[in-house]
């Protein structure tokens, strides 16, 4: 289901309007939703001052930042803690840092910094990229579109209409990624037009639904494998548009081992043993 009819365009208007008017100060729902934010981060050593500085920015007084740092060798790990022990003076908690010994992939990353989440009781989570390709700024606009569609995901999208991607991606990378959604799209029937992006926001309930103890995906086919049970429980989705940037700085991720987890995960969600 794509959301890009009236309640969503008032949602984006009224938020425009406050914004505009108020600064970030957002009105209750919005203002005081308990949302944490999960953040992997290997080497994003460059990128994660910004990205908190711009987190905490929102204004949003009951955001939870978690960031799920794999031992990074570039110190991303001991940057990550100074910047919440600046950040979690006056508000304990408020930035929580989660130290994994071995790199496991960003969809086991994501997990455990869900679980976290869970554990502590937020409401809503955001699942994000550490390199600014995702506007922390968006978050207030997902979190408006989840509250007004009473959605159980809302999908930062790059290919509904008002989507867009970094003019610095190249025909191949373009085409790489929108064979990617054909792909899962063919094999799992999930209609969605963004099915692998990797910015949004899960209800709660949802999450808990999903048993992420039984997710199969370490690396990049978690953004897919969780849509599709999200699915299967018979949760909305939702896409909303973004702007997605290329990283800010440092390098991708992206190993054989994770593009070919990406190519056979459809088929084992399909066809495999029903995890649960
Ligand atoms: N903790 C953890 N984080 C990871 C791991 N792999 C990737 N990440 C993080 O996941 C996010 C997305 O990874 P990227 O390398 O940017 O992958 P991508 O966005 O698909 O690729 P690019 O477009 O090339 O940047 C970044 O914040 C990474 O630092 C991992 O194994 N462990
Ligand atoms: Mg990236």
């Amino acid at each position: 289901m794509t959301f890009s009819g009236d309640r969503y365009s008032l949602v984006i208007d009224y938020l425009g309007g406050v914004v505009k008017e108020n600064g970030w100060s957002l009105p209750s729902p919005w203002r005081d939703a308990h949302v944490a934010v999960v953040v992997p981060t290997y080497n994003e050593a460059g990128n994660l001052g910004e990205l908190t500085e711009r987190i905490f920015a929102l204004g949003l007084p009951n955001l939870r930042l978690v960031i799920v740092d794999d031992d990074s060798p570039d110190g991303t790990g001991a940057l990550a803690d100074d910047l919440a022990k600046r950040f979690n003076g006056d508000h304990p908690d408020r930035m929580v840092v989660l130290h994994r010994t071995v790199k496991e992939g960003i969809g086991r990353a994501h997990i455990a910094g869900m679980q976290e989440a869970l554990g502590r009781g937020d409401t809503y989570v955001v699942q994000m990229d550490g390199d600014l390709s995702h506007r922390p700024e968006y978050i207030p606009h997902l979190l408006g579109t989840i509250l007004a569609a009473e959605a159980g995901v809302v999908i930062g999208s790059r290919y509904v209409v008002g989507g867009s991607l970094s003019t610095d991606w190249g025909w191949h990378r373009r085409l790489l990624s929108r064979f990617a959604g054909l792909y899962v799209n063919t094999i799992l029937n999930l209609s969605i037009r963004d099915p692998t992006g990797g910015f949004k926001i899960w209800q709660r309930d949802v999450l808990l639904g999903i048993d992420l103890d039984a997710i199969r995906s370490d690396g990049y086919s978690f953004q897919v494998e969780m849509n599709h049970r999200c699915k299967r429980l018979g949760h909305s989705i939702v896409e909303m548009p973004i702007h997605f940037e290329e990283r800010n700085t440092g390098s991708s991720k992206i190993s054989f081992a994770v593009q070919l987890e990406s190519m056979i995960t459809p088929f084992a969600l399909r066809f495999g043993r029903p995890p649960h």
